[in-house]
């Protein structure tokens, strides 16, 4: 066995899909790309590796000493389920986040690094950092191929792989890349219902769902309706893929599904402990809640359209919302007066106008007008 294969065996032994060794040097291209989507605005309003495109290029202006990147991915399916059907007032979590599945990737990377410190080597572990883009590396160590999704997928798997690398000073031989590419194959590009996949391999975050889960400020109002029932993240292209629908099958039914009147009632405290794997902007879950309000408005017109919502359940809906239309947080008087207008009715119509009537903040008052009017109600 060599080396390499040790470490492999250690990585697979501890859950990973795929294991790949790559050189440490410069990814070619890869900082004039970041720069190149900062300035067309396809970077979105997102810092991570478009922080810094040369430190993210090139992981030895960080690990000066790096010789290999040792590549791992992580399945989190079929762990990580299937939301099962929609209601009123639920919501739902990406795949990817149902619950912290990037602790056993980081586990199985101590796995891997302790090895090789064990041998006297030096490492550091790069997941989802700002240093490195995980998955240049990983198509460079041969884990799996760009998909026309952007995501890296591998035969097995599909996209529902989390990546992660241990940077070492041990050199240790290359992998080959992975031969394959997705064909003919484009079902992720029409499954984006707001179109973020703008060809193929390339994501326009600034259009992208999962990216305005992420990001602070106000969720441009055209993309609301497509955000759906999601509160983080979004699987759409993902779902839509053929190489990742066999390992869907099988997942625990209702993950991902949460009550988002329950998440509108719990403090701060609460909602930084249950969701704390979650990337939220400087962890306040303002952001959360904002998701929330957005997510219970089209919830609830679903099923409304779909006649399975009661009109209790509708009337408590709208009480929950009139409570943040009233909010002193501006962010929260948008997004709750824009989920009233979306579901409409006579008495979320009286609500907004009562509302628009003492509003002073103009950019808020344009948003309860545009809502009211899609309520049916008229801005006097
Ligand atoms: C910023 C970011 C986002 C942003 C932007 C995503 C993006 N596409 O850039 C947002 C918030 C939108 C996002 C969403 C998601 N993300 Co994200 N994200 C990142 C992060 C932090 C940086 C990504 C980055 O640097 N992008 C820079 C651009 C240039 O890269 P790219 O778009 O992938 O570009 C590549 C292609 O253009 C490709 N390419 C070049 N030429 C060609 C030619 C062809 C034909 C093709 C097909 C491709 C291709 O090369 C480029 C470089 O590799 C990484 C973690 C990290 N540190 O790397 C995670 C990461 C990419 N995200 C991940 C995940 C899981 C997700 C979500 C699935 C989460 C969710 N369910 O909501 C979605 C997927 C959306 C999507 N289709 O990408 C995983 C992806 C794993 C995988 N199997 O690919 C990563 C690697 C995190 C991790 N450690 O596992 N993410």
């Amino acid at each position: 066995m060599s080396y390499s294969q040790e470490l492999e065996a250690i990585a697979i032994a501890h859950g990973c899909a795929g294991f790949g060794v790559t050189h440490a040097g410069p990814f070619s291209g890869l900082a004039d790309t970041l720069r190149q989507r900062i300035a067309s605005g396809a970077a979105g309003k997102l810092g991570f590796t478009y922080k810094d495109p040369e430190l993210a290029s090139d992981v030895r202006q960080s690990y000066p000493w790096a010789a290999s990147l040792v590549v791992v991915s992580w399945p989190y399916m079929p762990a990580a389920g299937q939301p099962g059907p929609p209601a009123a007032g639920l919501g739902r979590i990406a795949r990817f986040a149902t619950r912290d599945h990037y602790s056993g990737l980081r586990i199985a990377l101590e796995a891997v690094a302790a090895r090789l410190e064990a041998d006297g080597h030096r490492v550091g572990i790069l997941v989802d950092d700002v240093r490195l883009v995980d998955r240049a590396a990983a198509i460079r160590a041969g884990i799996g191929w760009h998909g026309k999704s952007t995501m890296v997928l591998d035969p097995r798997f599909g996209p529902w792989l989390l990546l992660g690398s241990v940077v070492t000073d041990a050199v240790l031989e290359a992998s080959a890349e992975m031969v394959r590419d997705c064909g003919k194959c484009d079902a992720c590009i029409p499954a984006c219902p707001t179109g973020a996949i703008v060809s193929p391999g390339v994501l326009d975050a600034s259009l992208c769902i999962a990216h305005w889960t992420q990001v602070t400020g106000v969720i441009p109002r055209q993309l609301r309706a497509a955000m759906g029932d999601r509160l983080y993240g979004c699987d759409e292209c993902l779902d839509a893929c053929p190489p990742g629908h066999k390992v869907m099958e099988g997942g625990r039914q209702g993950a991902g599904r949460v009550d988002l009147v329950e998440i509108l009632a719990a403090d701060d405290h609460t909602l930084r402990n249950r969701f704390n794997h979650f990337y939220i902007p400087r962890n306040n879950p303002r952001y959360l809640r904002r998701n929330a309000l957005v997510a219970l408005g089209n919830a609830t017109a679903a099923a409304q359209e779909a006649r399975t919502a009661t009109s209790v359940e509708v009337e408590q809906i709208v009480a929950v919302l009139a409570g943040f239309l009233g909010d002193p947080d501006e962010l929260y008087r948008i997004h709750a007066g824009w989920a009233m207008g979306r579901i409409g009715g006579r008495v979320a119509s009286v609500l907004l106008q009562t509302r628009l009537a003492d509003e002073r903040e103009t950019e808020v008052a344009r948003e309860l007008e545009q809502s009211l009017l899609e309520c049916g109600g008229a801005a006097s």
